[in-house]
């Protein structure tokens, strides 16, 4: 199974046309992001550009038209030198044919020019709004000429996200299809982790364990990982990995692998001895109950906010519970005092990007689509000391399909009960 680039180009093309009969869409490769003053970061392909084109390759652009449904790859002129330092670039001959496009080769310090060329006649144009890429400095060239003084340029420049967001959101075969191998890698480096998971182990040690376990896999980390020991996990998005682990408190790891662009992203909360103390797995049970009732709760056609729901109820009762909330369940749901243990939404869609394109957040209303791939992270935090608790954070994570006629999770295999947790430390 492989991605099908044409067909995908096929789709833009045609949702552009319901737009404006002179319409186009241009996408280019990520800029190199600076490190420091002479060393680049990672290359991380801009993900609109790799959905369409699969190629990692720097300093591309592709141009969807309307007018003759033309489709053309601009790629930069052979450069010897650089490919002497950089290493052989891509055959741009060979990625143009297979995604349908004419190839257009450019001289590098006349891109833009070369770009706009290309969009005359253009009425409305679909552009990526990420800064310091390519489309960005076109949008703006373009943009800062009075629209009485643009002659033949575009009058209109919309996002491309109003094009790629619906599109990305639901995902082909191909695209759960690597999802399950990066959570099959995500949960194997878990495995291969565990036997660190106790007191005196550095939380960086950790972070570094999970990286390496990937990369053995051939994956990278979706995202930098959150090992979070007792306090730190009620930094939410914690990233300091300071701590030392200790006796009886619990830890917290959101983390996942990236193959073949793909993340998954899963959240699991240990007991660091290896045995939740009671008060510790009432706790736990709670968040876990939260959790299964809000991903019982999917299915396409289901508001966000009904599934949100499910889980804020179940983390209610617990708290009311707990003599942590004072009232009933629905004045604390209508008040929202409970957001200061639970401050987070239920979750959002996953695919190229950890965080994906296509926001399942947009209003209460927005309601869930079959093919969509969402996370289901319910938490319980405590930002401060009250009561017996500890500062600390509960939070349960699962990557979930949306059907049409439930939910598949696709972390499944992934144990999470309390029992099937400590049985780790076994
Ligand atoms: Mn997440």
């Amino acid at each position: 199974m492989k991605a099908n680039h044409k067909k995908r180009i096929g789709k833009v093309l045609k949702k552009l046309k319901t737009f404006d009969k002179e319409s186009a869409f241009f996408v280019t490769s990520a800029s190199p992001t600076l490190k420091d003053r002479y060393q680049y970061n990672d290359y991380n392909q801009d993900s609109d550009f790799y959905y369409l084109t699969g190629s990692h390759a720097k300093h591309l652009a592709l141009l969807i038209n309307t007018k003759k449904n033309s489709v053309i790859l601009f790629a930069p002129e052979k450069n010897p030198i650089m490919e002497l330092w950089e290493g052989k670039t891509e055959n741009f001959k060979t990625l143009a044919k297979n995604i349908g496009a004419e190839l257009v080769i450019y001289k590098r310090h006349h891109s833009i020019e070369a770009f706009l060329d290309a969009m005359l006649g253009v009425q409305t144009l679909f552009l990526q709004n990420v800064k310091n890429e390519t489309a960005w400095y076109v949008g703006e060239k373009i943009l800062n000429i009075p629209i009485e003084a643009r002659r033949r340029l575009p009058e209109k420049v919309i996002y491309t996200e109003e094009i790629m967001g619906p599109l990305r959101l639901i995902k082909e075969p191909y695209e759960i299809k690597e999802t399950k191998e990066a959570l099959k890698i995500t949960w194997d480096s878990l495995l291969k982790t565990i036997p660190m998971l106790k007191p005196g182990t550095k939380e960086a040690h950790i972070a570094a364990r999970l990286e390496y376990e990937f990369k053995l896999r051939g994956a990278t980390q979706a995202f930098n990982c959150i090992p979070a020991s007792g306090p730190s996990a009620a930094t939410l998005h914690y990233e300091h990995y300071s701590r030392t682990l200790k006796k009886g408190e619990m830890f917290l790891l959101d983390y996942g692998a990236r193959h073949n662009m793909y993340c998954a992203d899963i959240s699991r909360t240990f007991p660091v001895s290896g045995k939740f103390t009671p008060l510790q797995k009432d706790l736990y049970n709670v968040v876990l109950e939260a959790q299964i009732a809000a991903i019982r709760k999917v299915k396409a056609g289901v508001k966000v906010k009904t599934i949100y729901e499910a889980a804020a109820k179940v983390i209610i009762q617990g708290l009311i519970d707990f003599k942590l909330l004072k009232g009933s369940l629905s004045s604390n749901l209508k008040s929202g005092a409970f957001r200061k243990f639970f401050p987070h939404s239920i979750g959002h869609s996953l695919g190229i990007d950890t965080h994906d394109i296509g926001k399942i957040r947009n209003g209460p209303n927005a309601s869930l689509k079959a093919g969509m791939l969402i996370t289901i992270e319910p938490g319980i935090y405590f930002a401060k000391a009250i009561k017996k608790f500890p500062v600390s954070g509960i939070r349960i994570e699962d990557n979930i399909l949306v059907t049409k006629t439930g939910g598949k999770n696709l972390s499944y295999f992934i144990p999470k009960s309390a029992d099937d947790i400590e049985a780790l430390f076994e």
